[in-house]
């Protein structure tokens, strides 16, 4: 994972913490570093880097934290300008959809890539269900691969039921901190089981956790996978959160669109009417897939400043 004590379980005053050579120690903060805190609710998340202190007892504290290379937020209730941080310093996320039982739409799959872009998580699209696939469906899955291959995203078809594709799954994730998302019955359970069945009771009862709507914020925890690296199990990771964006900037989350910013006549161009648009130019050439493209129109319609990848 990395060098630095690692927050792997935060419940309430009590941390716990994986040390470099692998142990785990329950520490608590320094009296200091809560008062420091203003935005977030939570000082400390699930993926801290930290520095500890000690005292005479060998009671471990957490004196410091260190600067987050990214983090996953969500608003600590609806009225609230609070964020709870739901964890952090995450090097992948793995989106799990599936193009039937249920489908997960090009939308719901391109917001959650801005909102991954938007917090600089690298993402992976997992295709799960393959073996479910008809011909017309494995058609369209080969197609929706080489339209996220092209961007840059890494792609792979599985079938967490048959065991197919697991083997790369676990080789990506292997010393890595990973974060697994997606719908409601595509299969995350089922394939985070059939990576490490010694977590499948945990991960069981998260799930089941979430769906009674209890204290659903203050539940994160990171586990050490047997066959290598980290996963941060969160039931709010489910959807992601909310990221505060203009309409500005929602190009730049498109990494196909925004490669082609600087050449649109206007330096203002929204890339809906405008004449001289290099991603009209793109999409009327293929270059920009219209999916993606109405994705992007979706997202610039949408009012709230706030744009929430849904369930
Ligand atoms: N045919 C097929 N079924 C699968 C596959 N993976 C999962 N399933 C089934 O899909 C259903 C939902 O799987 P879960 O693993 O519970 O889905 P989940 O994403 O964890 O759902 P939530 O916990 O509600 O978010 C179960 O009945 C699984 O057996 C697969 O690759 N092929
Ligand atoms: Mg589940
Ligand atoms: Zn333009």
């Amino acid at each position: 994972m990395n060098q630095h004590p690692t927050v792997t379980r935060s419940t309430g005053q009590l941390y716990q913490v994986r040390l470099p050579d692998g142990q785990t120690v329950t520490a608590r903060l320094k009296g200091k570093l809560r008062l420091k805190e203003l935005k977030t609710t939570n000082p400390v998340a699930v993926g801290d880097w930290v520095r500890l202190e000690h005292d005479e007892a060998e009671s471990h504290f957490i004196a410091e934290v260190l600067p987050r290379k990214n983090y996953i937020i969500r608003r600590s209730t609806n009225l609230s300008h609070q964020g709870h941080v739901l964890a952090s310093n995450i090097d992948n996320a793995f989106l799990v959809a599936t193009l039937s039982h249920p489908r997960t739409t090009t939308a719901f799959i391109d917001r959650f890539l801005v909102t991954a872009e938007a917090y600089r998580i690298p993402t992976t699209l997992l295709f799960n269900k393959m073996d479910l696939y008809d011909e017309q469906e494995q058609a369209h899955l080969r197609e929706l691969v080489e339209v996220y291959e092209d961007i840059g995203y890494r792609c792979l078809a599985l079938s967490a039921l048959r065991g197919t594709g697991l083997e790369q799954l676990a080789q990506w994730m292997r010393g890595k901190v990973s974060v697994v998302s997606g719908h409601s019955g595509v299969g995350k359970s089922t394939l985070i089981n059939a990576l490490d069945p010694s977590l499948s009771l945990r991960v069981g009862e998260i799930s089941d956790y979430h769906h009674k709507g209890k204290h659903t914020t203050t539940f994160s925890e990171m586990v050490e996978l047997a066959t290598g690296g980290f996963l941060i199990d969160t039931p709010g990771i489910k959807g992601f959160g909310m990221v505060e964006m203009k309409k500005a900037e929602i190009a730049h989350y498109f990494p196909e669109m925004f490669a082609l910013l600087e050449h649109c006549r206007y330096g203002n161009c929204t890339h809906l009417h405008e004449p001289g648009c290099a991603v009209k130019d793109a999409l009327a050439e293929g270059l920009v897939s219209e999916s993606r493209y109405l994705s992007y129109i979706s997202l610039m319609e949408d009012d709230d400043k706030y744009r929430p990848v849904g369930y």
